[in-house]
């Protein structure tokens, strides 16, 4: 921290009001409703204490100072509750505890954001100029919609649609892999609303010799560079032409959150959401698989056959991840919770199972000796999550673990340990488990 960084956060720790008062004149909520700084209120503050732009241009993009989201933690996301976890700072990365996933459909505010790059400022994006650019070598008539041309002449769809990080569940892997040490909360089921990417495309025309797409988004590189890229992902042309594949403007009925993608997106449910290109500037059709940033290499693949963990794999003997899959999670109660022995405790959660469903549902009071069927919902479209319930009794006091399994529709269950080790530690999709003290 420099002395200008010092002097706001002791400002504030000592009286956050009346500091309010002596930078604005009278108490404020600094915040725009994103909880995003106004660049005036930025001003007032550098105004009143002296302290110019350099604090806030060291500041990541994405957080508010601690000190005047007056929170204990070091920084508050925007458009974020607080319980989320941050894991990463530069880039933003955060994930949602189990327990705060409970709803059918994920508020957006809940929803874990994971960034490669420097969003773009917020600031700086006008929706009604925003434009999406179409090409590359297999599309027939490149072309350059706005945003407000694009809502005009496509129809609007809606679909609750499953996004998971790859590397969700990451932190569990032995060697552990570099990257976020994501636990479980890289998932989350909002309702998306934008234009289909079949229609989008096939309006500018899909060569024969099409294979793949790619996307390019409006952040920037780590390193500032203009020229490289943060991510440039994408998928083949048969998951791209599905009905569910949209490039999305809005989540859960309203602006999709800024560091969600906002305010144009791709959504490409039950695929590695690395598929799934925020802010997208440009999409392009291609005749080979898309060779873009994290397209390539050993990013966002897994070893075309097992191997032993710690085993280091040439690029040529790993493949790309595609559908993700089957897991669940327990989402009430919280783990660590005391229940009374021989009173039924109802455990729900969701399940999901990428390009599949899932079928069964299973929970385990015993460590996994047995178990018990639990009701699973049916998605309430295609690669939307699903809700399971159960209710468990303790037979004694003591302590147990509520275990969640599920199954797909192709009979594939979730691994009661870790599934395969891989270098990068992708896809780990075991069993959840909570903690419960019977008493
Ligand atoms: N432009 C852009 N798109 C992106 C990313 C990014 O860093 N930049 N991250 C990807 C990854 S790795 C994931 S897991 C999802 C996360 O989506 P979310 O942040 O909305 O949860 O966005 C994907 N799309
Ligand atoms: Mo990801």
């Amino acid at each position: 921290m420099n002395k200008k960084e010092r002097g706001i956060h002791e400002l504030y720790s000592e009286n956050p009001e009346a500091a309010d008062e002596a930078l604005w004149g009278r108490q404020v909520d600094p915040f725009t409703r994103r909880g995003f700084m106004s660049r005036s209120a930025l001003t007032a503050m550098s105004a009143a204490i002296g302290a110019k732009v350099v604090f806030w241009k060291e500041m990541p993009g994405g957080l508010i100072p601690a000190a005047l989201a007056q929170a204990e933690k070091p920084f508050k996301l925007v458009g974020k509750i607080d319980g989320l976890t941050v894991l990463n700072d530069r880039p933003i990365n955060a994930e949602t505890p189990p327990h705060l996933l409970d709803d059918d459909v994920t508020p957006s505010d809940r929803l874990f954001v994971r960034n490669n790059g420097n969003p773009p400022p917020l600031d700086g994006i006008d929706p009604e100029k925003w434009t999406l650019e179409i090409g590359g070598e297999s599309c027939k008539n490149p072309q350059t919609f706005t945003l407000p041309e694009l809502k005009k002449k496509f129809k609007h769809y809606t679909y609750q649609l499953t996004i998971e990080c790859g590397g969700n569940g990451r932190g569990e892997y032995n060697p552990p892999a570099k990257g976020n040490q994501w636990t479980l909360g890289a998932v989350g089921c909002p309702t998306w609303t934008g234009v289909r990417l079949r229609d989008v495309l096939e309006h500018c025309g899909i060569k024969d010799d099409a294979v793949y797409t790619g996307y390019y988004g409006k952040d920037t590189h780590l390193s500032g560079d203009p020229k490289k890229d943060a991510i440039s992902r994408g998928v083949p042309i048969a998951k791209a032409l599905e009905d569910e594949s949209l490039i999305a403007f809005a989540m859960n009925g309203e602006d999709i959150p800024w560091l969600n993608g906002y305010p144009l997106r791709l959504v490409t449910g039950g695929w590695p959401a690395s598929t799934s290109g925020k802010w997208v500037r440009k999409i392009v059709i291609r005749n080979q698989v898309h060779d873009g940033t994290k397209m390539t290499g050993q990013a966002y693949r897994v070893p075309k056959k097992t191997v032993a963990p710690g085993t280091s794999v040439p690029d040529e003997d790993m493949k790309i991840i595609e559908s993700m899959p089957v897991k669940s999670l327990v989402n009430y109660p919280k783990s660590g919770i005391s229940h009374a022995v021989g009173e039924k405790l109802a455990v729900r959660g969701h399940a999901w199972a990428g390009d599949l469903e899932v079928k069964e549902m299973f929970v385990s009071i015993d460590f996994g000796s047995t178990w018990q069927k639990a009701e699973i919902k049916a998605p309430v479209n295609r690669l939307a999550w699903q809700r399971w319930s159960a209710e468990v009794k303790f037979p004694q006091t003591g302590y147990y673990e509520v275990w969640a399994r599920a199954v797909d529709s192709d009979g594939r269950s979730q691994p009661m340990i870790l599934p395969g080790w891989n270098p990068k530690g992708y896809l780990n999709n075991a069993c959840h488990r909570i903690a419960v003290q019977a008493v």
